[in-house]
Order: structure tokens, then sequence, then C-alpha cells
């Protein structure tokens, strides 16, 4: 199967599960439960879950191991993008071309709406298969997304709003808006099967050569953040030392991290 029919496979079954999840649109509160959906089926990409399903395939374990953790880094990724989106952060009308949740719900909604689908990834993470691993998983995504992670970076943002920011900054942001969260699909989805630890710290430390690299990739398309301070050209090189520099990682899989590289090249090259 090529890259592309691997995405269309995996996230169909993702977007499946999903469905399965999420409380039904007609259930009460209506807003509410429409709002979670409308933040989650909207025309994302589900990278992040396909990195878990990737990496869990790489490690031996099956995708049925995967899809939990698969299933709460995207609705964590949707909860981010709701929020980000709010007046009192970056003030977003749109997303992915579509009013944002906020915009088509009303801002207590969409509050409401992201703390749901937060909370719901975590109560999918105590679902089925080991304990022990679904403890670890918890522990793993709480430590990449809260305090420091992915809030600590939002709040660095924030606070840089406006004023001429360094590289150093950046790179505090990338990695905690957007690495965090990768290494977290990755590292999960490894630590969902029987992995052991030299295969999961492998794929961690390719999550996180990788988010960072996403990230500048994401701002040369937009124009922002890395390109602007070094200009589209060298930062797409940084990209694409930073892929290598993942590539590296994925050594103690062997053949097994064919795809993961595939997906790393991948996403190099993406336009959107
Ligand atoms: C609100 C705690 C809190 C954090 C928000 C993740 C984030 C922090 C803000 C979202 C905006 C942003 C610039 C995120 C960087 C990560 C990124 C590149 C998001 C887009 O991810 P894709 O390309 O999007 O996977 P789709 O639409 O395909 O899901």
């Amino acid at each position: 199967m090529d890259i592309s029919g691997y995405f269309r496979k995996y996230g169909g079954i993702i977007d499946k599960r999903l469905d399965r999840f999420l409380p039904k649109a007609a259930g009460y509160p209506k807003v509410l439960y429409n709002a979670m959906r409308y933040a989650v089926f909207s025309g994302g990409k589900r990278v992040r879950p396909v990195l878990s399903l990737a990496a869990s395939e790489a490690c031996s374990g099956a995708w049925s191991d995967a899809i939990m953790p698969a299933c709460a880094v995207e609705l964590v990724h949707a909860y981010t993008l709701v929020h980000d989106d709010l007046p009192a952060m970056d003030n977003a009308d749109y997303r992915r071309g579509r009013l944002s949740c906020h915009k088509r719900f009303g801002e207590a909604n969409a509050i409401l709406a992201g703390d749901a689908l937060l909370t719901l990834a975590f109560g999918l993470l105590a679902r089925g298969g080991d304990p022990a691993r679904q403890i670890r998983m918890i522990r793993e995504l709480s430590t990449f997304i809260g305090a420091p992670g992915t809030v600590a970076g939002q709040a660095v943002d924030i606070a840089a709003k406006g004023k001429k920011t360094g590289k150093d900054i950046i790179k505090y942001i990338n990695y905690n808006k957007t690495a965090a969260l990768i290494a977290a699909s990755l590292k999960m989805g490894a630590a969902a099967g029987t992995a052991d630890e030299v295969k999961i710290r492998a794929i961690e430390g390719f999550g996180k050569n990788l988010g960072l690299a996403y990230q500048i990739v994401d701002d040369v398309l937009d124009s922002e953040g890395y390109a602007r301070i070094l200009g589209k050209d060298r930062a797409l090189e940084e990209a694409r030392v930073l892929t290598k520099r993942a590539l590296a990682h994925l050594k103690p899989l062997g053949a097994k991290g064919g795809r993961l590289i595939e997906i790393a090249y991948l996403l190099l090259a993406r336009t959107k």
C-alpha cells in the first residue's frame, strides 16, 4: 500500500471510531455535542492518530492496541485548535476554511466543547487493554500536553505576541505547542503494545524531531515563525536537518521503521 493509501485506510478507521466514541449529535445537551463533533469532523488530516498507529506497527503491535491513544490524540488536537481560536488566544474566525467553533456555537460552548474533548481523550485511554499500559499512557499524555508541554508552549506564545522573538523562544514554542503532541502520539502508539523501552525511546526521539520539523514546514506554508526569521529556504533546510535527525533515531527498529520513514518524508514535502 502506498503512503496515501495508508493515510486513507487508517484515517477512515480513526474517523469511524471517533464517531462511535463522541456523544451522539441528537443527544442532550445538543449544542455541546454538536460543537464537539464540529471541532472533530472538519477535514483534519489525522496526522497524529496515523502516527500512533504507524508507531504501533513499527513495534510489531496490532492497530487495535493503538486505536485508543490514536483517537485520544486527535481529540486533544481538536481541543487545542478550538481553544487556540478563541478571542482570548489567537482570535481566529475561521479554521480549515469554515467558521471556527466559537464563531459557530458561541464562546462559552466552544470553551466547554474543548474541555469535553480533552476529558474524553483521557477517558478513552482508560478503556480497554492492559491497566499498566493504560496508566502509562495517561501519565505520558498528561506530561506532554500539560505544563510543561502544550499549555506552557501556548502561554509563552501568548506572552511573545507583538514582541521581537529570538530563535530560542520560537524553538521552545514549537517544541511545546507542536512537537510535544506529535511525540506523545508516537510514544503512546509504541507503548500501547508490547514494545520494549529501547524501541519506545527511539520512537520518542523520532517524534520530538519530526514534530519540530512539522512546525517549521507549517511556518513556511504560513510565512510565520522560523520562516519569518530565517527566510523560507533556510527554514526548510532546518526542517530537512531535523527530519534526518528524526530518522537516525529509528535505527533500533530496523526494517520495521520503513513506514515511519515514508511518513516523515511525506510530512516534509507537504503543501497543506
Ligand atoms: C489551547 C493549550 C492550548 C494550546 C494550543 C496547538 C496549539 C496550542 C495551537 C494551534 C495552532 C497551531 C499553530 C498549532 C501548531 C500545530 C499545528 C501545526 C497545527 C495544525 O496541525 P495539522 O496540520 O492540522 O495536523 P489539521 O487541520 O490537518 O488537523
